[in-house]
């Protein structure tokens, strides 16, 4: 230890008196000299303008271009150069470019370039697009009087503010960009961005031509599915003995077309596809609440992957995947072209039809738990809840998430496993209390609209009482989260339509 001390104060009087020696020595000899070599001065300018400047001297650490004294931008390498994307204004402008050093000497060059009358007001881009969606970008204003933007779409030949308004931003003047969304593949479009000022002067962008891409090709996670049958049950809380949370009633049939669900919860090793394909950037994979969801809170990867203190992300590729909100499963179920279950799909497939019709509705309903109707059968453990607590006497061997498909004897009547338990899954329906009183019976979707997606099926952090076995890991047992909620103990599998 002491060693490496007295190495470091060695080497830093080494550098000080090698630092010192060179300034003497230097006297500003090797300040930087930079000249900007493209445009050349006198030329009139054409927008987006590349700017190219060339600086020699010892150290050069950056050249910064600037327009009127605002700066454009800063390049710190070689061949020193920047993208001057608009200037609003017309007539001769001076640009300038300042090369400094790392001992803070300074060497600059300036010309004076013709900026012609433009066709627009401010320039319109895109940051990226897919098959589906094009995210827009346009000019940041400097003043502060702007309080407006509206976006219009048109697939014709013209586009104007009689065309389809696709996005307004109100009262966000630094609010310069647009996910546009449920656009077709293969597909032309125009947009126009119109910026309206607190005094109602309207500036107006250039046109820009947008063609969508091709769909790609779904990509292929390897999950075992599972197929289940057209068939009728009965959904929510059906069995004459009472009990059950509000939102499991009333009871009532659905009917389900034929559709494949996966056997076991998504997997790290599986999510890692995602992530590894740059899932999280590809605009493909995102809708535009998933996208801007992700945007303004800058994810990259779920939020307990490689965790010190949860088993999840690379070196846990059997456990269930963790910390992801509605978005992320959405964008996943996209990128391997699946979907997530409806709460019906998830409900039949954990249920079936094994049991008796109590109800008397016609229809068959299946048990409490996917495997029957006591949690504890056969003085076993079933699944990975919370054991131990509460009266409960059983020890599930697992105090966080357990690899999927640790508990067979856990399985549905279908072979669907751990539907109760392990992580609670994200299902495709808005949550509603209510809902069951609508009396869906085809295929039903969930409300329209809502606040919380429904999850399902209780997880690790739940309990089981000694007087209520299972209570919170029943078959029936609904559950909400906000779509941009991330949980360690919530996960999701996805179903084949
Ligand atoms: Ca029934
Ligand atoms: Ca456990
Ligand atoms: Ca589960």
């Amino acid at each position: 230890m002491n060693g490496i001390k007295i190495f470091v104060s060695v080497l830093l009087i080494v550098l000080f008196v090698v630092g010192c020696s060179k300034k003497d020595d230097s006297n500003g000899d090797n300040a930087p000299v930079v000249e900007i070599t493209e445009p050349a001065d006198g030329d009139t300018i054409s927008f987006p303008q590349i700017i190219t400047a060339n600086a020699t001297g010892d150290e050069i650490e950056q050249v910064i271009f600037l327009v009127s004294d605002d700066t454009i931008d800063t390049d710190t390498a070689s061949p020193y150069s920047v993208y001057w994307s608009f200037y609003m204004g017309t007539g001769d402008v001076v640009l300038k470019a300042f090369a400094m050093n790392s001992r803070g000497q300074t060497g600059a060059d300036s010309i004076t370039v013709f900026v012609p009358q433009q066709e627009y007001d401010f320039p319109l881009t895109y940051i990226d697009k897919s098959s589906h969606n094009v995210y827009l970008s346009w000019w940041q204003f400097d003043e502060l009087f702007f309080n407006r933007y509206d976006v219009y779409m048109s697939d014709g030949s013209s586009v104007d503010s009689t065309d389809e308004l696709v996005a307004s931003i109100v009262g966000r003047v630094g609010d310069t960009c647009a996910f546009i969304d449920e656009l077709i593949p293969e597909s032309d479009y125009m947009f126009i961005v119109y910026a309206y000022s607190q005094i109602g002067s309207c500036f107006v962008s250039n046109i820009l031509f947008v063609q969508t891409n091709s769909v790609p090709s779904a990509n292929d996670d390897g999950a075992e599915l599972i197929s289940l049958s057209t068939d009728t049950f009965t959904m929510g809380y059906s069995w004459t003995e009472g009990g059950g949370e509000s939102e499991e009633y009333p009871a009532h049939p659905v009917r389900l077309n034929s559709y494949s669900i996966y056997k076991n919860e998504v997997t790290c090793e599986q999510f890692k596809q995602f992530i590894d394909a740059d899932g999280y950037s590809n605009p493909e994979w995102w809708d535009s609440s998933g996208w801007m969801w992700k945007e303004s809170n800058e994810i990259t990867q779920p939020q307990q992957w490689n965790s010190a203190d949860f088993p999840c992300g690379d070196d846990y590729p059997a456990y269930p995947v963790v910390g992801i909100s509605w978005f992320e499963a959405m964008a996943y179920a996209r990128f391997v072209g699946r979907d997530l279950p409806t709460e019906a799909q998830w409900e039949y497939a954990a249920r079936g039809t094994l049991g008796s019709d109590e109800n008397g509705d016609g229809y068959l309903e299946g048990e409490r738990f996917p495997w029957g109707n006591d949690f504890h059968a056969g003085d076993a453990v079933h699944c990975n809840y919370l054991s131990g607590e509460q009266g409960d006497t059983y020890d599930d061997g697992y105090e966080q998430t357990a690899p999927v498909g640790s508990y067979p004897n856990g399985a549905s009547v279908f072979g669907v496993e751990d539907m109760s338990g392990n992580v609670e899954e994200w299902c495709s329906d808005w949550f509603e209390n209510t809902y069951y009183w609508d009396n869906p019976f085809d295929n039903p979707t969930g409300p329209h609209t809502g606040t919380e997606k429904v999850t399902r099926g209780g997880s690790f952090i739940l309990y089981s009482t000694a007087s209520l076995p299972g209570y919170f890991h029943r078959t029936t047992i609904r559950s909400g989260l906000q779509p941009g909620n991330r949980r360690y103990f919530v996960g999701f599998r996805l179903v084949q339509n």
